[in-house]
């Protein structure tokens, strides 16, 4: 019998109770957390041991970084053996000509930012949990977060993986090259897999020039329609870096939590945040007294330095942290840029009818048609009520994604969380075709097991 002993040292093993507890969930509530064990594989090679060893006892294996993931992505409820990518968390290279910096999965990604910089180059995709989350699970996810309306998702700055698959062969894909036109592109098979196809154990990171110092606004639009119109206003005149949006519950928490000041006087009921280089102020400038004369802007305020910018970025990226004591009901949802206003009215809608004792929290990155809705926990219901509710609701929102061919997880993943609402954003032949190439990568199931596709 394979033992995990026989792999690993006994400092790369745990099953305490408080370690199963710790590593065997993520940022999502509401599933069971019940794995075997938790293990720290330090090289690519043990990681293949592992995957020999859970063959041999035909148990499953959970990858798990940050433990950030929102849609039980890296929840172990059954048995499963937790591989932590936690002591994987070096930079093992750096190519300036390629600006190629090539870390192991369990780099933060926080880390990987700072490192990029030192370099002089810039690490462009970030979110409010880029402190705590890892590059290996950033690559699993797809993550997206608050820079993708000008540099793109995880996907577009990996060029390069060395993944371990079901079956144990550690394959390297793409190995850094701009240009390699042999073939499909295992490296993109892996990105969003959520750890069902195999377990990602480096990622060969493509690096961006350092930006221009950056300024942020801050504005109040009334109308959620106009929110799309006011994009539309500052795209014809400069390049965003960003386009936020939060609603003024979303802005209430905030404040009432970490104790901000509002950022303006004006009350409304919807805010944008933008982010552009400094040297596009007086653009910024037309293009807000242009939205003003629309009407489409009644107020608004413009960072006077880099500390009032993270100031006014608190506004928005705090507003996750803010609402957790909420237990919120999390929709991660996107449409088409242009459906945006009709869709979130429609939502709106639906929720006030049905729900009417539910406040519904807006906040989002809707520069790319990505809408966080977030619904808060009445006081009188529990949280198992209230997840029950939400768990009735889920569908006839989901149907109105549907209905607009949008995605029912726009960056959040899949995970427990979705799954079986995949239908509403897959058709049966892309669902089919998925578990086709689940049987080929992990032909005994025990990547990730029930995570992402029903068996
Ligand atoms: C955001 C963070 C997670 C959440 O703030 O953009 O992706 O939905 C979210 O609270
Ligand atoms: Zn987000």
């Amino acid at each position: 019998m394979a033992t995990l002993q026989g792999i690993l040292a006994d400092k790369q093993i745990k099953s305490d109770a408080e370690s199963l507890a710790v590593w065997g969930k993520d940022w999502t509530n509401g599933f069971p957390v019940a794995p075997s064990a938790v293990v720290f594989p330090e090289s690519n090679q043990q990681v293949q041991a592992l995957v020999e060893y859970a063959l041999a006892e035909r148990v499953g294996l959970v990858p798990s970084g940050g433990r950030t993931g929102l849609s039980g992505g890296a929840v172990a409820g059954n048995g499963e053996v937790v591989v932590s990518f936690d002591r994987m968390n070096r930079i093992l290279d750096f190519n300036p000509q390629d600006r190629l910096v090539t870390c192991q999965a369990g780099v933060i990604t926080q880390s990987l930012q700072e490192y990029a910089a030192e370099q002089g180059l810039y690490y462009p995709v970030d979110f409010a949990s880029a402190g705590s989350s890892q590059i290996g699970g950033n690559v699993a996810t797809n993550a997206g977060g608050i820079k993708v309306i000008r540099y793109g998702l995880t996907r577009d700055w990996v060029a390069g993986l060395r993944v371990v698959t079901g079956s144990g062969e550690l394959l390297d894909c793409n190995a850094g090259l701009v240009k390699n036109a042999t073939g499909y592109d295992m490296r993109h098979l892996f990105v969003g897999s959520e750890g069902t196809l195999g377990l990602i154990c480096e990622v060969d990171v493509r690096l961006a020039a350092q930006p221009a110092p950056q300024m942020v606004m801050v504005l109040g639009v009334p109308q959620v329609v106009d929110l799309l119109n006011v994009l539309a206003g500052f795209n014809q005149r400069l390049t965003l870096s960003a386009f936020e949006f939060f609603s003024d519950l979303a802005l209430a928490k905030v404040r009432a939590h970490r104790e901000l000041p509002a950022p303006f006087a004006t009350p409304v009921a919807y805010y944008a945040l933008l982010e552009f280089d400094e040297g596009s102020l007086d653009a910024a400038g037309e293009a807000f007294e242009y939205c003003v004369e629309k009407g489409w802007v009644v107020d608004g305020v413009v960072s006077q330095s880099q500390a009032q910018a993270a100031a006014l970025w608190q506004l928005r990226e705090g507003i996750s942290e803010s609402i957790a004591p909420f237990t919120p009901y999390k929709n991660d949802l996107s449409v088409t840029i242009q459906q945006v206003p009709e869709f979130l009215a429609d939502v709106d809608q639906f929720v006030q009818d049905s729900y009417p004792d539910f406040e519904v929290c807006w906040y989002g990155h809707i520069g790319d048609g990505n809408l966080h809705l977030n619904i808060l926990r009445p006081q009188h219901l529990s949280v198992e009520e209230f997840m029950a509710k939400g768990h009735a609701m889920s569908p006839k929102i989901f149907a109105l994604v549907q209905a607009r061919r949008g995605s029912i997880s726009a960056e959040h993943g899949v995970g427990l969380l979705k799954r079986d609402f995949l239908n509403y954003s897959r058709s049966e032949a892309e669902i089919r075709l998925m578990k086709g190439l689940k049987e080929l990568f992990d032909p005994a199931q025990i990547l990730n097991p029930g995570k992402l596709l029903k068996a």
